[in-house]
């Protein structure tokens, strides 16, 4: 969808904006009531309205009454495009099976590769829209997604069209990641080494080259690949020019953070068995940390990810739905927030920063959008809230006054 030509003033909000830098530094202030001026929905100004408005004359003025208005939201995680169910396998989880023997006997990722590869393309966006548009409903601007429930090459692609046909559907920036070591193909069963073989000389270079995707993921599991063989595909995704991002130390510390700094990964995700040095690593190398509270919360896991050394060596953590069938059927960053707080210990600061700006920087996307500054683009939302801490608190709560896609309100 195009940005809007028209210059616009988005007048008495009170501001929630990390400024640059001030996220590292552990968030941003809410500011008394200013405008925000939109030109070709990028920011052109923010400041005083009485001393904007004669600068800006002929300006659409839209009033927001004193509410806060944060930028827009980011989820920087999320498998949303998928077809078919994992409820029976949610069902036999709470009668005692654990996700890894679901995944072992042919259930997990895999049941979901198999009903994806039989759905069509618009099936695929007729049964993402509506997760789709449940982020929207709070605030999201911004919405990454994987591929990873193909596995051969025409239904990843499949997938990476469909994320793309959801930018031309709806007003929000899609930012695609091809998921191509998510688990291992049918067609490869036993045979690890084979698939790792096609993806970094067939697979990876015929997926960049198609240019249906911003960045890589590999998933560094038991169940999935040993980090030998990330280490390896990595290094194929970055000679095909792709950024990379891992799934790491989930439920096992097989040093998946290390080795995404080592790779200079855009972020390392979930992060539970993250020990000392991994952290280290992360800081190191400016990878954001991605807190993934739905999937814990699905799993009922008991290993928390390590937030107070993420905090002390100033890891940029992001907080995201993990949007997927098997592990968290969420489609509520508001209710990511709550759990991030509730069950990680997130401030409110934190939560905020963690759907926009560092979401931004996961995404490689930070000088866009993720802030409200001059030259961005103007996503933002607009909340009916008296206190920031109020988007985090409550449940099921809709508080969204008004969400701005590149300078344009929802109608
Ligand atoms: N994200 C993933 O990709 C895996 N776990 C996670 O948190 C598996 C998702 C699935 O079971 O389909
Ligand atoms: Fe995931």
């Amino acid at each position: 969808m195009p940005a809007s030509s028209t210059t616009r003033i988005i007048a008495n909000g009170r501001i929630w904006s990390a400024a640059a830098g001030a996220a590292e530094r552990g968030g941003a202030l809410e500011s008394p009531p200013q405008a925000i001026v939109v030109h070709h929905g990028r920011i052109a100004a923010i400041g005083p309205l009485r001393e904007l408005q004669p600068r800006f004359p002929g300006a659409e003025l839209f009033d927001a009454g004193g509410r806060l208005v944060t930028p827009g939201f980011i989820d920087c995680h999320t498998h949303i495009v998928h077809a078919g169910t994992r409820a029976a396998e949610f069902e036999r989880r709470r009668a005692g099976e654990s996700y890894q023997s679901i995944a072992k006997s042919g259930g997990g990722i895999l049941s979901t590769v198999a009903a994806t590869r039989q759905a069509s393309l618009q099936q695929l966006i007729d049964t993402a829209l509506p997760r789709v548009d449940a982020l929207i409903a709070d605030g999201l601007t911004t919405l990454e997604v994987k591929s990873g429930y193909g596995l051969d090459l025409d239904t990843e692609l499949r997938m990476l069209r469909a994320a793309r046909a959801i930018a031309d559907l709806r007003a929000l920036n899609v930012a695609t990641t091809y998921l191509g070591a998510h688990a291992l193909p049918p067609e490869h069963a036993g045979d690890a080494e084979g698939y790792v073989q096609r993806l970094c000389a067939e697979l990876l270079p015929t997926v960049a080259a198609s240019g249906l995707a911003d960045a890589f993921d590999a998933y560094c599991e038991s169940v999935a690949f040993t980090p030998q063989q990330v280490a390896k595909i990595f290094q194929a995704a970055q000679q095909c020019g792709l950024r990379v991002k891992l799934h790491a130390d989930q439920l096992s510390n097989l040093h998946g953070a290390r080795l995404a700094a080592q790779h200079q990964a855009l972020s390392a995700d979930h992060l539970e068995y993250t020990d000392e040095e991994g952290v280290a690593a992360l800081a190191r190398a400016g990878t954001v940390a991605v807190i993934l509270p739905g999937a814990f919360y699905f799993l009922r896991e008991q290993q928390r990810p390590p937030i107070e050394a993420l905090r002390r060596a100033r890891v940029a953590m992001a907080v995201a739905t993990d949007c997927n069938p098997g592990t968290s059927p969420l489609c509520s960053l508001l209710t990511a927030m709550n759990l991030a707080a509730v069950e990680f210990g997130l401030t409110t600061e934190e939560c905020l920063a963690g759907v926009t700006c560092h979401a931004a920087r996961a995404l490689g996307l930070h000088d866009a959008v993720g802030t409200l500054e001059p030259g961005k683009w103007c996503d933002a939302a607009i909340w009916d809230v008296a206190h920031p801490a109020e988007l985090v608190n409550n449940l099921g709560a809709r508080p969204l006054h008004r969400r701005f896609w590149h300078g344009q309100p929802d109608a």
